[in-house]
């Protein structure tokens, strides 16, 4: 039979092997994980290893850490490398948030936040079916994190329920995208991929054939989508390869009785993901435009004088305090974030993970401010971007809001600066300083941290300890 796929284990990498050090290492840190982390119970077992919870030594702090044994990924140095550099690169509030990656002899560590509430298998497994009301909330986060990869120009190929888990065990906890083992960055929407990669209950008509691009992915919401809805998958056999010939036969009809509980607009919209033809199929923004999710118009968003103060005073501190600040918002706890998530996923109107600067001055318009102060709006925004690209992304947004309530917390304070002291000295020097920029991806020049250093009121060659980091932030 033609349809049968190369399991995910076998399918090797055309890149050559790779020395471990020589090809991550201004991304991993080389430190002694029991140094930094209490080691706790298992959450879960992902590709190449087991994720478990931890715990930061010294802070209360909880977090995730996959275990990926070195061994096994010898000969897929440049996926992992991959999957690193795309968990570094995504920033949205439905993708898992990743903090360091560490290495010793044998594993190599991925550090992210940590989500307790289990995954979407569970929750699917526990009910017979998700109602409808539910299973629009669960969509439209995953269909966000989707638009936000797709943007990036990232393909997940491996979406199932397993990989959607639920930051806490509370009723409405945010649902975030976990995973980018599979993942792979594409160059432009057309450019075709030729792996069978994935889970073949989820996997796209065309992936099977062959060639495949980002809208794989959206056969997988699909795929999902009903599954939540009807609590049954459209394509099952015991044997992988009669699930894919029932997949390349078409689209399942909503037979079965409990289709007929379920609105037509959430059968629309499913048409349009499962469909053959990935050209007429949705893109995720389409999908999150369908009616199903737009009962409710948005309403027109007028922006508080408090972000727009907020946006003004973080433009205007040093690039040292922004870095600092970007990592200490990866830090921040559920209950401080919840209200800026609500008001930037207000204000992230294309759905994309990022606020642009023409919603930003139609928000002021809104509120009826002066052509001077939306004049003086787009200068701070063009100070922001850093991207260049007219938007500020989620990380910067949460900085800035943060930065202007004044009541920096302790505890977060504390794990920005051991993130800077990553061989827990108890002090930082300017090496220190250049590592975490290099592991954010900015290179830092000789200027730039001779200014750093003198914002200390220090020399280059100094010891900056907890007290003076502590000083220069809540300056
Ligand atoms: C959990 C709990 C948690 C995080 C994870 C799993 C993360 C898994 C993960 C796996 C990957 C990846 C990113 C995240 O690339 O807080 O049970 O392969």
């Amino acid at each position: 039979m033609g349809v049968c796929l190369r399991k995910q284990n076998t399918v090797k990498e055309e890149n050559t092997l790779l020395c471990l050090n020589e090809g991550l290492s201004s991304t991993i840190r080389n430190v002694p994980i029991r140094s930094i982390y209490k080691l706790g119970r298992i959450l879960g077992t992902g590709h190449f290893g087991v994720v478990k919870e931890v715990q930061v030594i010294g802070s209360e702090e909880k977090a995730a850490i996959k275990f990926i044994l070195k061994d096994l990924v010898e000969d897929r140095i440049n996926s992992l490398k991959q999957e690193i550099e795309i968990l570094k690169r995504v920033d949205h509030p439905n993708i898992i948030r990743f903090f360091e990656a560490y290495e010793d002899e044998r594993y190599i560590y991925l550090a992210m936040e940590l989500c307790t509430g289990g995954d979407l298998l569970r929750l699917m497994t526990k009910n017979d079916h998700i109602d409808e009301n539910k299973s629009k909330i669960i969509l439209r986060q995953m269909l966000l994190a989707i638009n936000h990869l797709h943007n990036n120009n990232i393909i997940h190929r491996d979406l199932k329920p397993e990989n959607f888990l639920f930051e806490s065990e509370d009723d409405n906890a945010a649902l975030k995208l976990v995973d980018f083992g599979l993942s792979s960055k594409f160059r432009n929407r057309r450019m075709s991929m030729h792996k069978a990669v994935g889970t073949v209950y989820y996997l796209a008509p065309e992936m099977i054939k062959g060639a495949y691009n980002f809208k794989c992915d959206m056969w997988s919401i699909g795929v999902i989508m009903f599954v939540m809805l009807s609590g049954k998958l459209p394509f099952w056999s015991k044997f992988d390869c009669e699930t894919c010939h029932q997949i390349l036969n078409g689209a399942p009809e909503f037979i079965e009785p409990i289709w007929e509980n379920i609105s037509q607009e959430a059968k629309n919209l499913l048409s349009h993901l499962l469909c053959m033809n990935p050209s007429d199929r949705f893109s995720a923004s389409e999908a999150l435009d369908h009616p199903w999710f737009n009962s409710q118009p948005k309403p027109r968003i007028v922006m508080n004088q408090f972000t727009i103060d907020a946006l003004k005073e973080y433009s205007k501190i040093s690039a040292f305090k922004k870095e600092a600040m970007n990592i200490l918002v990866k830090y921040l706890s559920l209950n401080e974030i919840k209200s800026m998530n609500a008001l930037f996923s207000d204000l992230d109107e294309e759905n994309n993970g990022s606020i642009s600067m023409k919603l930003l001055l139609n928000s002021l318009k809104n509120a009826g401010s002066s052509i001077a102060a939306r004049n003086e709006i787009k200068e701070i925004i063009k100070s922001l971007d850093l991207d260049k690209n007219g938007k500020i992304n989620y990380s910067e947004f949460l900085a800035a809001t943060y930065y202007s309530k004044h009541h920096i917390q302790q505890e977060e304070l504390w794990l920005t600066f051991l993130h800077f002291d990553a061989d827990r000295k108890g002090y930082i020097t300017r090496i220190d300083i250049e590592r975490a920029f290099s592991r954010s991806g900015h290179a830092l020049k000789e200027q730039d941290i001779k200014n750093i250093m003198k914002e200390f009121g220090k020399e280059p060659g100094a010891k900056i300890g907890y007290d003076e980091f502590e000083r220069l932030l809540k300056m």
